[in-house]
């Protein structure tokens, strides 16, 4: 289409002209950007069609990754990066007086996705295609994605979020793939040639359309397929109220919910879960019949992951296709799907674990009820034979039980192979939250320690860095990320640690304008950048980050001689809208920001911003700015974390508990280049046994600790009155759940270490050298790469020219 920067920009102009009849010089940067994005889509569209076809007749098995969130943020940059064609795009369009910047910033987020694993599933797109590994990613394209946050007042106010309101530019709509998927209803059943056969009459169908986005991975002609459904009315059946159904249909796809926690006990919920695993089934079967290929050896061809247990119906679902439509015996059936399935678990917190009332489950999907039943009878059977009277133990372990429908369960039983994300997560759930699976299905069981995609955390969003680390190591490293530790050749080169300093500051120059445009505030960057940015949790406990903000500040208050090296708190965080505790947590730190960032006794030392609406574009200007990485989650609640690596591979230096991957950063890089501080997972899990431990001592014998919990409710915020009760509460009378007070002095007398250490910057430098320098284990590659040889069985195929 183009090969240098003349041909793109006569090609440019042209498809400008041609899309939205208008002269260059009328164009808006809509239109441009527009214009550029249909350009690139139609420039990958040959690799696309020659991926899909080489995948059908000559490539080996496929795998099919189903998760209810792909947090993707933005593409063109990204896209343009991985095509090799980002200079002579810049290049072309700076000739016309474009700026590519200004354009990326008209492409809205697609923000399918809560959190950590909407964002996974995204970082793990990524490295399948660029690894030329045949891997698809099966989701819901949501009209509305994640809420868009506004702090008003120091509240969080949720705008719906409005993606699609310009079209998304790399999306095709495939109508005539789409499949019907039918609810409600009810199951007959009846004998046909000597076999029982079943039909679903009087459903209430929907018709499932794809929206097919191109993956384009990073320099080869690989071209995957993110394929997201979208509910829309099928044939009106007779006799109903037309509207209603059209606007029930609609509202399958209409939004993401915006929790991270729990599943609000919705219908919807539960249908948006079947539309995506019935229609994302029927499609890969349909795909694999083309080949002439017979179902019984499905497994050998076709991998399918259940990204948590949102689409765990695919158990039953695939049983339904294999027994109900191809004929086949259950035994037959269930070895073919147990062999096709593999589950990962991204939580060990119970009350993120699904269960749905038979109640709801039974009437809304009656022939997949069914069969869980049957599953569920003859595991139980199983399980008696191996533990004869054990009733007690069935019970815990049963599908169903106590008018529930237990996801996790059905996801271990009808999976050959179920994941943690962490280490130490997949130990807890061995060890303790799934022991009892774990005993009957010991090989099932395994780790897969998370990872993000270098490419866009690094590649893309510090540029400068990477550029660093090319010219110190060559560039093999973006192909292979062990080559990262010949960095460590560099740690006592003061040219090299220099120019790492010089970049750091460059990136907190940037985020510093931002801060200053986004929140008001100005912030000095020569002061220690301090970030937390996640979703907004009590086990994150941002609790305990505001808790010693406020410990600082008084003492800075007391005592003059107090002078602790200059630095910059940053939040950004998003609280599911109906998460009271979280939005009061979000209230608290706008509340101390404005009294820290007013005083003028404090405000040179030390500054507090809130960035409002955190999101993957804003991440991608946060991570490369910072000094100090919070991860401060109660141990052992945190699965893994990913924000984590983010930082690390972007030099900054964490501080945190012994809990999810940061156990794994801190064998890496040694305790002298991390800050740990608080309980172990161990002795959490052991209070937690012994029901928890006495907060109101850590309340009586700490002065620190009495000051700042007595400031939630004593008026030192003028104009919050009870305000802050909850969070009081939370703290002293329900027992202080997450250890916040517990691990209070453990968390100031680390910060006191981390001004020590960075007053030394040559030292610090050279931590955060080593941070980088063993950061490419967190690569998706790697993380890609253990799924490909040890669960899925799929093997790079090049796609031919
Ligand atoms: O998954 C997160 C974990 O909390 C992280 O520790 C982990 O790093 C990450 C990737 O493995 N879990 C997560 O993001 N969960 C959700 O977003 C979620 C969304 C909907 C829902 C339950 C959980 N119903």
């Amino acid at each position: 289409m183009f090969s240098n920067t003349k041909e793109f920009k006569i090609a440019y102009l042209k498809k400008l002209e041609m899309t939205f009849g208008t002269s260059f010089d009328e164009s808006t940067k809509r239109e441009q950007f527009q214009t550029l994005g249909a350009m690139i889509r139609e420039y990958v569209s040959s690799e696309w069609i020659r991926t899909n076809e080489q995948y059908r007749t000559v490539g080996g098995k496929q795998v099919y990754y189903l998760s209810i969130e792909f947090l993707l943020g933005r593409l063109l940059r990204h896209n343009l990066m991985n095509l090799g064609i980002e200079s002579v795009v810049t290049e072309g369009l700076q000739e016309l007086g474009i700026d590519l910047g200004d354009l990326e910033e008209i492409e809205a987020d697609a923000a399918l996705g809560n959190g950590g694993l909407g964002r996974l599933a995204a970082c793990f797109l990524d490295s399948l295609a660029s690894m030329n590994l045949p891997g698809h990613g099966c989701g819901i394209r949501y009209k509305h994605g994640l809420f868009e946050q506004k702090i008003v007042d120091g509240y969080q106010v949720e705008l719906p979020e409005q993606w699609l309101r310009h079209g998304h530019v790399w999306e095709v709509r495939k109508t005539d793939d789409s499949v019907e998927v039918p609810f409600w209803g009810k199951v007959e059943s009846y004998q046909e040639n000597g076999k029982l056969v079943f039909r679903h009459l009087h459903a209430e169908t929907v018709t499932a359309i794809p929206y097919d986005l191109p993956v384009i991975g990073y320099n080869t002609s690989t071209v995957n397929t993110l394929r997201l459904w979208s509910a829309e009315p099928s044939r009106f059946p007779a006799n109903i109220d037309i509207l209603k159904y059209k606007k029930e249909t609609e509202s399958i796809s209409e939004l993401l919910y915006p929790d991270d926690t729990h599943d609000e006990g919705k219908i919807l919920r539960l249908k948006q879960q079947y539309l995506l695993v019935a229609a994302s089934l029927q499609s890969i079967v349909r795909s694999y019949k083309k080949q002439n290929r017979s179902l019984i050896h499905l497994h050998e061809h076709v991998g399918i992951h259940i990204n948590d247990t949102h689409p765990a119906i695919a158990v039953p679902e695939l049983m339904r296709i294999l027994m109900d439509e191809e004929g086949l015996g259950w035994q037959e059936a269930w070895s073919i799907t147990v062999n096709t399935l593999s589950y990962t678990n991204h939580t060990t917190l119970s009350e993120a674990l699904e269960k749905w009332p038979v109640r709801i489950f039974q009437p809304l999907l009656p022939r997949i009820f069914m069969i869980i039943e049957e599953i569920n009878e003859r595991f139980c059977q199983e399980l008696w034979e191996k533990f004869p009277g054990d009733w007690g133990r069935i019970e815990r372990m049963a599908l169903i039980a106590h008018g529930e429908v237990r996801m996790a369960p059905l996801a271990i039983v009808g999976s050959h192979s179920v994941n943690g994300v962490a280490r130490l997560h997949t130990e807890i759930l061995m060890e303790r939250e799934m022991n009892d699976y774990y005993q009957v299905f010991p090989d099932r069981f395994n780790n897969k320690t998370n990872g993000i995609t270098h490419r866009r955390w690094l590649l893309k969003a510090n540029p400068n860095l990477a550029n660093l680390i090319t010219d110190s190591i060559g560039p093999e490293w973006i192909n292979d990320t062990t080559q990262f530790e010949k960095l460590l050749h560099f740690k006592k080169d003061s040219v090299f640690l220099e120019r790492l300093g010089d970049i750091k500051k460059a990136n907190k120059e940037k985020l510093a304008k931002i801060i200053y445009e986004k929140a008001g505030v100005s912030v000095d960057t020569s002061s220690i950048f301090d970030v937390q940015v996640k979703r907004l949790h009590a086990y994150k406990r941002q609790l305990l980050n505001v808790l010693h903000i406020m410990y600082l500040y008084n003492r800075m208050k007391s005592d003059s001689s107090f002078q602790p090296y200059p630095r910059t708190f940053i939040f950004g965080a998003k609280a599911s809208p109906g998460y009271y505790f979280a939005k009061k947590v979000i209230k608290l730190i706008n509340t101390v920001a404005d009294k820290v960032n007013h005083d003028s006794h404090v405000n040179d030392k030390m500054k507090v911003v809130f960035l409002e609406n955190y999101r993957v574009s804003l991440a991608e200007d946060i991570f490369p700015a910072a000094d100090i990485s919070e991860q401060i989650s109660t141990a052992s609640k945190e699965a893994s974390g990913t924000g984590n690596m983010k930082f690390m591979m972007n030099g900054a230096l964490t501080l945190g508990t012994l809990d999810g991957a940061n156990v794994e950063i801190n064998e890496l890089v040694g305790e002298e280049n991390i800050f740990l501080f608080g309980l172990r997972a161990q002795e959490v899990l052991n209070f937690q046994k012994n029901g928890g431990y006495n907060s109101r001592e850590y309340y009586h014998y700490d002065q620190r600790i009495r000051e700042v919990t007595e400031q939630l409710v004593n008026g030192f915020f003028p104009d919050t009155d009870g305000e802050f009760t909850a969070i009081y509460d939370s703290l002293l009378d329900h027992n202080d759940q997450y250890f916040v007070l517990r691990d209070f002095a453990s968390y100031v007398a680390i910060q006191e270490k981390v001004n020590m250490a960075y007053q030394d910057q040559s030292m610090w430098l050279e931590k955060s050298l080593i941070n980088i320098a063993k950061s490419g284990f967190f690569s998706s590659d790697r993380t890609i790469n253990e799924y490909a040889n040890q669960i899925w069985n799929i093997k790079p195929f090049k796609v031919n020219n």
